[in-house]
């Protein structure tokens, strides 16, 4: 009623009548036409819905599928190895199974051949304990029977305390190194007004080190100097360690025996992704450089485990990136690698360009995503190693191995199943990697 009284009052004369049933008419078109699109929007809204549950359903079933089979597998294996006592010597087993990667029998022989390599930490003298955590973890799973040598680098000189309890912890000899300034320090060409503003803007972003100088003079470091040291000169190999690690398995082999048997450049153990806001055009200098010299990206390289963003394993990671970079890298506190890679005009002329940058400083672009990139690039996909077999602990995470087997002949003292255990956990790039790079092996 009250309505109806304020529309005759509205529309008492018929100018005004005729303007409305325009509008009406007007209202009907545009009614139509939300209906339209609201209708199309709707269906296109299920089409997509039935698409993710779908390829969510599709993805599950061959999961499923998956690991029954590779349960049934190691039930049947791990039967045989208990109950047929004429089964013999316990396969070398692992994740990946290598015929000729052969568990020695006796534990304790020392071995005499040696391959040209040392282990190498940068460190504090402060972080000594860690230091000797680490010496021990590594020692007694891996150097006590070969005795490479130490080698240990630090931007200060090592005090005396340092140098004698280290000498005392290795098997091998040991070497310490005074990193130059011109390796370590701030270049001169970084502008400071622009440094001390990203470094307030990484601190506010609460990035882990965002506001730390000396963690960027080390990831440069790491990145383009420890292997110009002089102390590195005489040797080929290097096994990076750092302070307060573990190892948690018995080493099965020399793995710098198996880089130069099997040609390797490049060896890891774990593969996560990186804080985008510490490398947030990291990716842009990445892809000016390939254009720019596109020659000396190898041929067979693995660019698109860096680049793959579909769904790959068990549990939907999605990758959450402003770039082509999926932000994957191999994380670099474990490593074992050539040299020679990064002595290599490739490897110099690439982190000359991203230095020119000033990534190293502006942002805080880590000497993992830089490494992991070069080596993606430059090398054959085959020269770059998972080491399956290493357990291996760097809080916050962990790799164990799979196999049980594995785990009882390498003395393992892991959880596979654990919550740190990384390999295919939904922040791990390792299934990446074994779609883009050089493969997995599975029990033949
Ligand atoms: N000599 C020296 N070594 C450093 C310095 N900063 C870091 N390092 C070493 O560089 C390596 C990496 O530094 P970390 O502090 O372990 O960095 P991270 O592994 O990214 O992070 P956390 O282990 O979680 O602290 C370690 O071996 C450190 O001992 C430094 O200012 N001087
Ligand atoms: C026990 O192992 C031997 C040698 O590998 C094999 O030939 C035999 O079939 C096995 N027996 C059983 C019961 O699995
Ligand atoms: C070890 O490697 C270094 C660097 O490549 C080389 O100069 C040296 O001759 C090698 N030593 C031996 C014994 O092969
Ligand atoms: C490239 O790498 C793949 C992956 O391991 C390998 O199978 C292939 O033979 C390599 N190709 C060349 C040309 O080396
Ligand atoms: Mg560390």
């Amino acid at each position: 009623m009250q309505t109806s009284c304020i529309y005759k009052m509205i529309y008492s004369d018929g100018s005004s009548l005729a303007g409305y049933s325009m509008f009406a008419l007007r209202r009907v078109y545009l009614g139509a036409y939300a209906a339209i699109v609201s209708l199309s929007l709707t269906l296109y809204l299920i089409r997509v819905g039935f698409a993710v549950i779908k390829e969510v359903y599709l993805h599950q079933r061959i999961e499923q599928g998956f690991f029954p089979r590779s349960e049934d597998v190691l039930h049947k294996y791990d039967n045989i190895r208990r109950f047929n006592k004429s089964f013999g010597e316990l396969k070398p087993a692992s994740n990946s199974y290598l015929d000729d990667l052969i568990i020695p029998v006796e534990r304790d022989s020392i071995i005499q051949e040696r391959e040209n390599a040392t282990i190498l930490m940068l460190c504090r003298n402060w972080e000594i304990p860690g230091v000797l955590q680490s010496m021990r973890s590594l020692e007694d799973r891996f150097n006590r029977r070969y005795k490479y040598d130490w080698t240990f680098l630090n931007d200060v000189p090592f005090d005396d305390y340092f140098i004698e309890a280290t000498s005392a912890m290795a098997s091998g000899k040991t070497k310490y190194g005074l990193i130059p300034s011109e390796d370590w320090d701030r270049p001169a060409w970084i502008d400071e007004e622009l440094f001390e503003e990203r470094l307030q803007m990484l601190k506010e972003k609460k990035v882990i080190y965002g506001d730390s100088k000396s963690y960027r003079n080390m990831c440069r470091f790491n990145s383009g100097f420890f292997f110009r040291q002089k102390l590195l000169d005489q040797y080929d190999y290097y096994f990076r360690v750092e302070p307060d690690v573990e190892y948690f398995c018995d080493f099965p082999y020399d793995p710098f025996k198996v880089m130069r048997e099997k040609k390797k450049k490049y060896g890891f153990v774990i593969s996560i992704f990186e804080y985008e806001d510490t490398v947030t055009t990291l990716w842009d200098a990445v892809e000016e450089f390939m254009d720019t010299y596109p020659e000396i990206l190898h041929p067979n390289n693995s660019l698109s485990f860096l680049t793959d963003t579909t769904m790959v394993g068990r549990f939907f990671p999605v990758v959450d990136s402003n770039t082509d970079y999926n932000l994957c890298h191999f994380w670099s506190n474990f490593e074992i690698g050539d040299l020679n890679f990064f002595r290599s005009d490739e490897y110099l002329q690439y982190f000359n360009y991203l230095d020119s940058k000033g990534g190293f400083y502006y942002e805080r672009w880590g000497d993992a995503p830089v490494h992991s990139i070069g080596a993606s690039l430059l090398l054959d996909k085959n020269e770059i190693h998972h080491f399956d077999e290493i357990g291996y602990s760097h809080v916050p995470f962990e790799t164990c191995p799979t196999s049980i087997s594995a785990r009882l002949v390498l003395r393992c003292m892991c959880d596979p199943n654990g919550e740190s255990n990384i390999p295919i956990h939904p922040n791990s790039c390792l299934m990446r990697w074994w779609k883009n790079g050089a493969g997995k092996l599975f029990i033949r």
